[in-house]
C-alpha cells in the first residue's frame, strides 16, 4: 500500500489497543518525536528500507499461481526454499518470533521490530503483494484517469486514494487526515459487524467469491500459520478480480472506471481486515510482556 493504506490500518488499529499494546506501540514510535501509529506505519518504506536493504522482498510474497485459473499460496513453493530466503510471511514469522521467544534471535532492535510487523500486517492484506505475476504487477503497464502507472501502483496508491476523494498529487497533511477519517469509518463498519452472529455475517458475504476466514487467526504463537492464512485470503482476490481480466483488457482500458468501482469495496474491505488484524495482533504480542 502506499502511505494511505498504511497509514488508515494503523490508525483502525489503534482504536483496539489495550494499555499494554498501545505502550508497545508508544515505545515503538518514540523512535521520532512527534511521530502518531501512522507515521510508525509507513517507516518501513523509506528509512527501514535504506537502512535494511535485505528487507525489500518481506513486503510481499510472490506465489507461483496461475491467475486467473488458479490462485494460491503454497509453502515453501512460493518463499522459505533457499533461492526465495524471505517473504512477506517468513519476516512476519521471524519479527514475531523475535518478540515472543526468548531463544529466537533477535535481528533487529525492539522498536524497529514493532514498526516493520505494523507495516507488513498492512502489506499482506495487499492483492498484489501476494503475487508472482509481472512482479506483483509491477510490470503491467495500465492508464488510470488519464495517467500512466503499474498495476501495482494503482492497488497501493490510486484506488485508495480515488475511493477517498484525494486528488492523485494530494499533500500529506491531507492523506495523513484522510486516514484518520477512514479509520473511524471502517472502524463503526466493523463493530457493527462484531455484533452480528455467524450465520448472518456468512448470509452477508455469500455474493462474495473469496471469503474472510472466520474467526481470524491471531495466534501469536504460530505466526506462520497465520500469515499463510491471511496471505491465502488475500491471493484469492487475484484471482476474483484483480487480473480476473486478462492483462490485454488492463491494459487497455483505463481503470479509473468500471474497474475501479469494483475494486473500491475490495480494497476497503482488505485495510478494514488488516487494521483490525493487527490491533488484535499487537495487543497479543503486548500481553506476553508482561
Ligand atoms: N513510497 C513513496 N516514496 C518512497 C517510498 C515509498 O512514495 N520513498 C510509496 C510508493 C508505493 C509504496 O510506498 O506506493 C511502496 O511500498 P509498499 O511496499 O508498502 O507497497
Ligand atoms: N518520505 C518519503 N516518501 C514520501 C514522503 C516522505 O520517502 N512520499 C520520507 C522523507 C522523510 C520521511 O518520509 O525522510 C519523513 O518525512 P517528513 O520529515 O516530511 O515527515
Ligand atoms: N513488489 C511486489 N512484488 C514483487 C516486487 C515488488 O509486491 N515481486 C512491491 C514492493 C513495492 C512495489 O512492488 O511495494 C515496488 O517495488 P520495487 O520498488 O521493488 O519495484
Ligand atoms: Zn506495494
Ligand atoms: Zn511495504
Amino acid at each position: 500500500w502506499g502511505f494511505l493504506g498504511h497509514r488508515t490500518v494503523a490508525f483502525l488499529a489503534e482504536k483496539y489497543l489495550t494499555p499494554a499494546a498501545a505502550e508497545l506501540v508508544a515505545d515503538a514510535t518514540a523512535y521520532h518525536p512527534f511521530w502518531d501509529i501512522s507515521d510508525g506505519a509507513i517507516w518501513a518504506d523509506w528509512e527501514g528500507r535504506r537502512k535494511y536493504e535485505e528487507s525489500g522482498p518481506w513486503h510481499y510474497i510472490d506465489a507461483l499461481d496461475n491467475p486467473p485459473e488458479r490462485c494460491g499460496i503454497t509453502w515453501p513453493r512460493d518463499c522459505g526454499s533457499e533461492d526465495k530466503p524471505g517473504c512477506v510471511v517468513s519476516a512476519i514469522t521471524n519479527l514475531t518470533l523475535s518478540l515472543t521467544d526468548p531463544d529466537f534471535p533477535s535481528p533487529l532492535p525492539k522498536n524497529e521490530t514493532v514498526l516493520f510487523l505494523i507495516h507488513f500486517l498492512g502489506d499482506i492484506a495487499q492483492p498484489l503483494h501476494t503475487e508472482n505475476m509481472s512482479r506483483g504487477g509491477n510490470g503491467i503497464h495500465v492508464d488510470f484517469d488519464g495517467r500512466r502507472n503499474s498495476l501495482h501502483s494503482v492497488w497501493d496508491t490510486d484506488i485508495p486514494r480515488k475511493a477517498r476523494g484525494l486528488h492523485h498529487d494530494v499533500r500529506k497533511p491531507e492523506e495523513k487526515a484522510a486516514a484518520k477519517a477512514w479509520a473511524e469509518e471502517l472502524y463503526a463498519l466493523a463493530q457493527r459487524e462484531e455484533g452480528r452472529d455467524e450465520e448472518e455475517r456468512v448470509r452477508c458475504r455469500a455474493d462474495a467469491a473469496c471469503e474472510d476466514v472466520v474467526p481470524d487467526c491471531v495466534d501469536v504463537g504460530s505466526p506462520q500459520a497465520c500469515a499463510l492464512l491471511w496471505a491465502g485470503e488475500t491471493n484469492c482476490y487475484v484471482c476474483d478480480y484483480v487480473l480476473s481480466r486478462s492483462v490485454v483488457w488492463l491494459e487497455n482500458n483505463d481503470l479509473g472506471g468500471e474497474y475501479f468501482e469494483g475494486a473500491a469495496p475490495i480494497v476497503a474491505g482488505r485495510i478494514k481486515r488488516a487494521g483490525v488484524r493487527l490491533g488484535a495482533w499487537l495487543n497479543e504480542l503486548a500481553a506476553l510482556d508482561d
